[in-house]
C-alpha cells in the first residue's frame, strides 16, 4: 500500500472490474482512480442503468456474481417475473436487488446529481473508499454497426446475444460529451505513475472512454507509461464477445491485434502466458504470466505483478 504516485484505471464490465478489484487490494484508497465505460447505460423501465459501473461497484464491495459476472449475488428475479406477467420486456433481466440502483440512480439523476455523485455517493454507502469515476457525466451511448444495421448496444449484446455480424461501433453523444472531473483530475494530477487499460473489451468498452473529446491527446501528453492487460488467452476471449468480434473484422486474437486498436497509445502489455512466444518477440516491454482471474486472490496477484511490471519499466521523459 506504500507505493508512490498515483494510478488510473480505465475500465469497461466483467474483466475490467477483476482487475480494478485487484488493484484496490494494493493500492491505498487515494492512489487509484477507476474510470468506467458508460457508452453501455441505457434508460429501461424507465430507469437508468449503467452496467459497467454497477460490475465495478459490486465487485469492490464483494456483492458481485462471480459466476453471470453481472448483478448481485444471492440475487432473486420476482421483479421480472411481474414484469413479464404484465407483458413487460424481460429481455434484459433486473434483479430484485439490483433494481434499487436503478430506482435510487433515476431518481437522484431526475432530482439533479450527476452520475459521478450518484456513484460516489453508492460507493460510500457500500464501504468502498477508491475512486469510481464514470467516463463522463454526460450521455454517451454506444451503437453497434451490424450486418442487420446499426443496434442500441444493450440490443445488440444482450438481447441479439451479440449474434449479427460486428461491422464496427459509434458512441452517440461523445462529440458534446466531456469528461467526468474526477478523470480530467485524475489525468492532470502531478503524481501520475501509470494508466492502466484493465482486460476489457478494446472495442466496446474502453474505445468509448478513449473516444472522448481530449482523452487521448491527454493520455498521450501525460508521458507516463500506459499499460494494456490483454484480455485474451491463447487465441480467445477470457469472456464474453471479444474473439467473434476481432474474427469478424479480421483482425487476429493475439496481443499484436489487439495493440492494433490502440494506435500506438500503449507502451506495454501484460499477457497471458499462453502467449509468451508473442511477447518474447515484441517491440513493445511486455509481462507473460498467468492472466486468468478466478478469484480475489488472483484479481490482487495480478495487480500486484502489473504494478511491479510498472516499477520496472524504462522511465518516459519528456520530449522522448
Ligand atoms: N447481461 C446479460 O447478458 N443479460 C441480462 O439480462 C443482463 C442484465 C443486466 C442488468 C444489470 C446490469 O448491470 C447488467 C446486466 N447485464 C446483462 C450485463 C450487461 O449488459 C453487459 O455485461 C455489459 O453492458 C457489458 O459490459
Amino acid at each position: 500500500m506504500s507505493r508512490d504516485g498515483h494510478f488510473l484505471a480505465l475500465a469497461g464490465g466483467v474483466g475490467g472490474a477483476k482487475l480494478a478489484n485487484g488493484l484496490t487490494q494494493v493500492l491505498a484508497a487515494d492512489a487509484l482512480t477507476i474510470v468506467v465505460n458508460t457508452g453501455d447505460d441505457f434508460e429501461h423501465l424507465g430507469l437508468h442503468v449503467s452496467p459497467d459501473i454497477d460490475s465495478v461497484t459490486y465487485a469492490l464491495a464483494g456483492l458481485n456474481d462471480p459466476v453471470r459476472g453481472w448483478g448481485l449475488a444471492g440475487e432473486s428475479w420476482n421483479a421480472m417475473r411481474a414484469v413479464a406477467r404484465l407483458g413487460g420486456p424481460d429481455w434484459f433481466a433486473l434483479g430484485d436487488h439490483d433494481l434499487a440502483t436503478h430506482l435510487l440512480r433515476s431518481q437522484r439523476l431526475r432530482a439533479g446529481e450527476t452520475l459521478s455523485q450518484v456513484t460516489a455517493a453508492f460507493a460510500r454507502r457500500l464501504g468502498i473508499g477508491h475512486r469510481i469515476v464514470p467516463m463522463s457525466d454526460d450521455p454517451v451511448r454506444s451503437v453497434v454497426d451490424t450486418d442487420e444495421g446499426p443496434l442500441p448496444f444493450q440490443d445488440y449484446f444482450v438481447r441479439r446475444r451479440c449474434e449479427p455480424a460486428f461491422r464496427g461501433i459509434g458512441f452517440d453523444g461523445i462529440a458534446d460529451a466531456r469528461p467526468a472531473v474526477g478523470f480530467l483530475d485524475a489525468l492532470a494530477d502531478p503524481q501520475l505513475r501509470a494508466i492502466v487499460l484493465c482486460p476489457s473489451n478494446p472495442l466496446l468498452s474502453l474505445r468509448p472512454i478513449l473516444s472522448l473529446p481530449g482523452v487521448d491527446e491527454r493520455l498521450r501528453a501525460r508521458r507516463v507509461p500506459v499499460v494494456a492487460v490483454s484480455p485474451f488467452v491463447g487465441g480467445d476471449a477470457v469472456k464474453g464477445p471479444a474473439a467473434k468480434i476481432l474474427r469478424e473484422l479480421g483482425v487476429p486474437v493475439t496481443p499484436e491485434g489487439l495493440l492494433s486498436f490502440y494506435d500506438g497509445l500503449v507502451d506495454a502489455l501484460v499477457v497471458d502466458a499462453c502467449d509468451a512466444d508473442w511477447a518474447s518477440c515484441s517491440r513493445l516491454s511486455a509481462l507473460a504470466t498467468d492472466t486468468l482471474m478466478r478469484d480475489p486472490g488472483d484479481q490482487a496477484r495480478l495487480a500486484r505483478e502489473v504494478l511491479a511490471f510498472i516499477d520496472d519499466l524504462p522511465g518516459r521523459s519528456a520530449g522522448a
